[in-house]
């Protein structure tokens, strides 16, 4: 069903008092970082031989502005020029106990005209107890979720819509995917997450090593970018999409009141200067609110 005409239907404002806080039951948040299991993991290929063939106007991502995991499927759509073969909506930035839900800031769901995420979710198993998460990838033709795991969303998307892609990027070419994986495993690990668990460390020390682990990585990756200007080389790949929404959020969320280190992003030279240079580029740019003035200084990484 696809919802085009009559009033958009919104929920309700988001209210802890009557809802509660979304996370009790559903997110379990540790201090360590295990990846929950995102149990919608269906692949879409280009011949169909998954049962989910890809095909312009079947598929539809739900998303949220605020998440960085949700973030980089609505750039690497971008980066493709998949934007009229597949769609996308937003969840308001807010939740209470309800979880992600669609309000008037952000529009209503295009699709099926629900106002709650979890009515996504309902629809696809019954009952469905788990992780009200973004992004998910749903399927119109069959009624239901395809997948919720960001990872493989990402990927279908950079490398089964060739037929319909209006760009010539390569996100994740064949003779880099051993080297793409292994920092995508790494960068997951030290810094997308990794920021994560400074905030949520336990002890102090638990903290000053989780902290430390963080700036490794980033002192890693100024060393590398100071001889190359993407990560794996030349041009864009998957595993700079994975990178950069978390350097995006560095000064303004993961390192807020200087948890993380003293100084700021633009204390890594050659990170920042990468960073900025990216962020002038549509599909980054323009997948997230504004970034402070600084962010559009020049960066002299341009050929
Ligand atoms: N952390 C997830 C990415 C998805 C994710 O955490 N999304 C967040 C928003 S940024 C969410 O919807 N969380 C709700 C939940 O997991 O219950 C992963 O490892 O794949």
């Amino acid at each position: 069903m696809t919802v085009t005409t009559g009033t958009p239907i919104y929920a309700s404002p988001v209210d802890h008092v009557s809802y509660g806080q979304y996370g009790p039951g559903r997110l379990h948040l540790s201090a360590g970082w295990t990846r929950p299991v995102y149990p919608f993991q269906d692949r879409i290929t280009a011949d169909g031989s998954s049962g989910y063939r890809a095909e312009p106007g079947r598929y539809h991502l739900y998303a949220a502005w605020v998440c960085p995991y949700a973030q980089r499927v609505a750039i690497v759509r971008k980066l493709k020029g998949l934007e009229e073969v597949i769609s996308l909506s937003y969840v308001d930035d807010e939740r209470d106990g309800r979880g992600w839900a669609f309000r008037q800031r952000r529009g209503a769901d295009p699709v099926n005209g629900f106002t709650l995420l979890e009515q996504v979710y309902d629809a696809t198993e019954k009952g469905y107890p788990g992780h009200i998460s973004v992004p998910v990838l749903w399927d119109r033709r069959q009624g239901r979720i395809v997948s919720n795991n960001f990872p493989d969303i990402t990927i279908d998307l950079a490398t089964q819509f060739e037929e319909w892609a209006t760009t010539s990027a390569d996100l994740y070419p064949e003779p880099l995917r051993p080297e793409i994986n292994k920092l995508n495993a790494w960068l997951y690990h030290d810094v997308n997450t990794g920021v994560s668990r400074v905030a949520r460390a336990a002890t102090g020390e638990e903290r000053a090593d989780e902290r430390r682990r963080v700036l490794s990585a980033l002192e890693r990756l100024d060393e590398r970018l100071a001889g190359q200007r993407f990560l794996t080389g030349d041009t864009v790949t998957e595993a700079d999409v994975r990178l950069w929404v978390t350097l995006a959020r560095f000064d303004s969320e993961y390192n807020r009141d200087h948890l993380i280190s003293e100084g700021d992003l633009s204390g890594f030279e050659h990170l920042w200067g990468y960073a900025r240079d990216l962020y002038q580029r549509p599909a980054f740019g323009e997948t997230i609110e504004a970034l402070p003035a600084e962010w559009n200084t020049p960066h002299g990484r341009g050929r």
